[in-house]
């Protein structure tokens, strides 16, 4: 076929390792140094992927998260901005996996005729890295494949995950009536900072400061750009602290802070100088992830996790359309995880809203979300968004308010539309959205906290020989186990002694590990749960 020969000369500078990868939640991820060969493929991927879709604008992330600094990972984005379509993650895998320069070409020309691509149409992609020593390296290898197949694309070096996929919908969008915003990292932050002003224009002053852990990555520099287009503290704005934001150091990302630090270990990065009552919060790797916390009167840790800012997501946009005379045309819903918190999930349902429960993994939430006109979705974790469905918008655009009251909650509630990364969860687009609400509803952290009580709760990573025989029922939303055979029957005896007691088990779609997730009344019982359960499974 038409490039071969190409592919086959650049393969042979990227041999694959003998190893089988996967395609999984959040692409490939894993140690760098066995990367090479499969971000060549995910490029050839890209292309087939671009052409097919007639050469609309397809995005490559070279990011892995949270993970350690040595780990990497790519990722496709689709031409709106969301994750790659899950039928091509099995082409991703196919590809990763072909043994030779020989069966890779073969393979190649045998997807590029089952999906009909016409080798001649136009083929566009647009790539950033996260901040990890690798990241070169590896975009020489996705070089490589794009020229290859002779595609056009623009590198956009650092950025973080948000932003690439913010890119990507620009870029598709442009010109259209659905146009996202201007096709340059400036854009976003121009965009973000204007509706953060106009979210605020009938708010109070935020009070106080916020403290923001970057993690060592992307976020650090990349919110140093975004805070010279706000408005200063004393213009209105927020007073924002910028935290472990030194990318010299590769082996400081991600280590002893950032979101999964502080999520996973339920205390602040052993860095932070935050004093009582302050508001701190934390991004992971590539900023996709944000976390609120702080230390209360008695110096005790308090977390305000992904579940507490859908609450407050939730609660604030719901008020909002009451206020502008939208509630019967804009239906509010909300999407979890089986590891939200039980009280996050009792708190929705008091406030009327319907709660729908998906598999972990964003596309999953993202997905269901798009089933609601405001869909707010966030992983127990800090990642996620609110989207707004076309009908939504089309709603907040065109009501013609009857009162000034509901003229100013409608320009809030624009605002809102275009201050929240609708293409996927971002940690500074979050973090403004949480500012804006805790101004507004002139909330502190405790307040905030005491809005339900969290039940206390563990998360263990357990390691076994093969995650693979831990299978969840279909429509469980991964609560109930299928295999081990009696596994779950095990799970329900353990479960059974605790007062509000709730565990699962579940393979990890990223790590050789299973979780073991337990929440009960207590600390120490969910603590207790966890264990009995994590010693079942080991
Ligand atoms: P796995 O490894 O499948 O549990 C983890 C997170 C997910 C999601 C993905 C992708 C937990 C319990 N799991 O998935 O929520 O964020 O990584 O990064 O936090
Ligand atoms: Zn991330």
């Amino acid at each position: 076929s038409k490039y071969a020969e190409a592919i086959a000369q650049a393969s042979a500078k990227h041999p694959q390792p003998g190893k089988t990868f996967q395609y999984g939640t959040a692409g490939f991820r894993m140690k760098a140094d066995l990367l090479d060969s499969v971000v060549y493929r995910v490029g050839l991927l890209a292309a087939l992927r671009s052409r097919k879709l007639n050469g609309q604008t397809i995005g490559v992330m070279i990011t892995a998260s949270h993970n350690p600094p040595e780990d990497n990972g790519v990722k496709l984005v689709d031409p709106m901005g969301e994750m790659l379509e899950s039928s091509w993650e099995a082409y991703a895998t196919k590809l990763a996996n072909a043994p030779s320069e020989e069966e890779l070409v073969q393979l190649y020309s045998q997807l590029t005729a089952d999906l009909k691509v016409k080798p001649d149409t136009p083929a566009r992609v647009i790539f950033a890295r996260d901040t990890r020593a690798s990241g070169p390296r590896l975009v020489e290898c996705l070089v490589d494949a794009l020229n290859a197949t002779q595609v056009e694309y623009t590198d956009y070096k650092l950025l973080t995950t948000p932003q690439l996929h913010y890119l990507v919908r620009c870029v598709n969008t442009r010109g259209t009536q659905y146009e996202y915003g201007e096709v340059s990292e400036k854009g976003y932050y121009e965009k973000m900072a204007a509706a953060f002003k106009q979210a605020m224009e009938h708010s109070d002053k935020p009070k106080g400061s916020v403290s923001v852990d970057c993690a060592n990555g992307v976020g650090g520099p990349k919110l140093r750009e975004l805070v010279k287009y706000l408005p200063s503290q004393k213009e209105g704005g927020i007073d924002i602290k910028i935290t472990n934001d030194d990318v010299s150091k590769a082996e400081s990302l991600n280590h002893q802070c950032g979101a999964d630090y502080v999520k996973t270990n339920q205390r602040a990065p052993p860095s932070s100088s935050a004093k009582p009552l302050e508001r701190c919060c934390s991004l992971d790797g590539d900023a996709d992830r944000v976390i609120y916390y702080f230390l209360d009167e008695s110096n005790t840790f308090r977390l305000l996790d992904g579940d507490r800012i859908a609450t407050l997501a939730a609660s604030f946009i719901g008020d909002l359309a009451k206020q502008s005379g939208l509630s019967d045309k804009l239906k509010i819903g909300v999407v979890q995880t089986a590891y939200a918190n039980g009280a996050s999930t009792k708190y929705i349902e008091k406030m009327k809203l319907p709660v729908e429960f998906t598999a972990t993994g964003v596309k999953h939430l993202h997905h269901a979300a798009t089933r609601f006109d405001v869909g707010v979705y966030f992983e127990a974790n800090g990642h996620g968004t609110v989207l707004f469905s076309p009908n939504a918008l089309k709603a907040i655009h065109t009501y013609d308010p009857q009162s000034p009251a509901q003229a100013t909650a409608l320009q809030t509630l624009a605002a809102l539309t275009d201050l929240i990364n609708q293409t996927v969860g971002d940690a500074l687009s979050d973090m403004l959205l949480v500012e804006v609400i805790l101004a507004h509803k002139s909330f502190s952290c405790a307040e905030w906290l005491a809005t339900y009580t969290d039940l206390p709760n563990r998360l263990v990573r357990v390691e076994v020989k093969d995650r693979n025989a831990w299978k969840t029922v279909a429509g469980t939303a991964e609560r109930k186990l299928e295999t081990p055979r009696e596994a779950q029957e095990m799970i329900d005896g353990a479960v059974g002694k605790y007062k509000e007691g709730r565990s699962f088990v579940r393979a990890s779609g990223t790590e050789e590990a299973v979780r073991v997730y337990a929440e009960a009344s207590t600390r120490g019982e969910a603590d207790d749960l966890a264990n009995n359960v994590a010693n079942l499974v080991k």
